[in-house]
């Protein structure tokens, strides 16, 4: 298959890189923010802006330190060194295993001159991609996505559509509803938070980076990256609406983050989009 000879030929970069004692700097595709995304301004140059990534180690081993940075380089080929804050961060990292079965959200610190810099460790080996979201000043959001190996054996869980949209974190029971699911078409995600033990709706949800929740939605094949955020951006009610156009039919996995208590909620679904 193409896309598993692109990552062969990915890792082999790396290691050839390595092999010349050279910073593995992996060059990502940007690609402008999906049309869900609400402060989405599409502006000359944005979808030219180039990532690029570096491994420390250049080849990570699941479960021990492995060090991101991530920088980016503008239309003229110069580092882009000023960020506006986006929902209270100059820069959002996602990352998920190629199966989707891993989901991280997290937020690289600036180390200035252009480079950000995160220590995370991955729970397993194969295949990851991650998804820089950030906006330079003065341009519109950009998403810039990497495709990872790491050495050891990946995870492979099937993608099956959820056949309840009621999950559990503990605390919580969470249900999503929609109006319609079909490819194209614009849907209305809601999320319905109750209280695990009383059952009753969570009233006391807090506010998650600056909204009443974000929700990431990729793609079966981990291809597309969709950031949606709430329709009614304060809202403290306990269900956190979204809009989201799924651009094609397919399995696609949607995780909502919400905050309660001061810690942060996650919880995820598969759904299947039809024609
Ligand atoms: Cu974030």
């Amino acid at each position: 298959m193409k896309r598993n000879a692109a990552i062969v030929g990915l890792a082999v970069l790396v290691l050839s890189l390595s092999a010349c004692s050279r910073a593995a700097s992996i060059k990502g595709d940007s690609a402008p923010v999906s049309g869900n995304h609400e402060h989405e301004r599409h502006e000359m140059g944005s979808s030219e802006i180039q990532g690029m990534w570096r491994l420390n180690p250049e080849l990570p081993t699941p479960k021990s330190n492995t060090r991101i940075q991530f920088m980016a380089h503008g239309p003229d080929g110069k580092l882009v060194t000023e960020f506006a804050v986006m929902h209270e961060k100059l820069l959002h990292l996602i990352v998920v295993s190629k199966d989707l079965s891993y989901f991280n959200h997290i937020h690289p610190d600036y180390d200035g001159e252009g480079v950000f810099t995160i220590d995370t460790t991955f729970p397993f080996g194969g295949e990851y991609r991650l998804f820089a979201e950030f906006q330079p000043e003065g341009g519109g959001s950009v998403v810039s996505r990497q495709a990872i190996l790491l050495s050891g054996k990946a995870e492979s869980k099937p993608l099956i559509p959820d056949t309840t949209l009621t999950k559990s974190t503990g605390q919580e029971i969470v249900t999503l509803t929609y109006d319609r699911l079909a490819a194209g078409e614009e849907t209305n995600l809601t999320f319905h938070i109750a209280d695990a033990k009383t059952k009753k709706p969570a009233t006391d949800l807090e506010p998650y980076l600056g909204a009443a929740g974000h929700v990431v939605i990729i793609s079966g094949d981990s291809e597309q990256y969709i950031h949606v955020h709430p329709i009614d951006a304060k809202g403290a009610d306990s269900a956190p609406a979204f809009h989201a156009t799924f651009p094609a039919p397919g399995i696609y996995k949607v995780w909502g983050q919400f905050a309660r208590e001061g810690r942060p909620i996650t919880v995820s679904y598969t759904l299947q989009v039809r024609m």
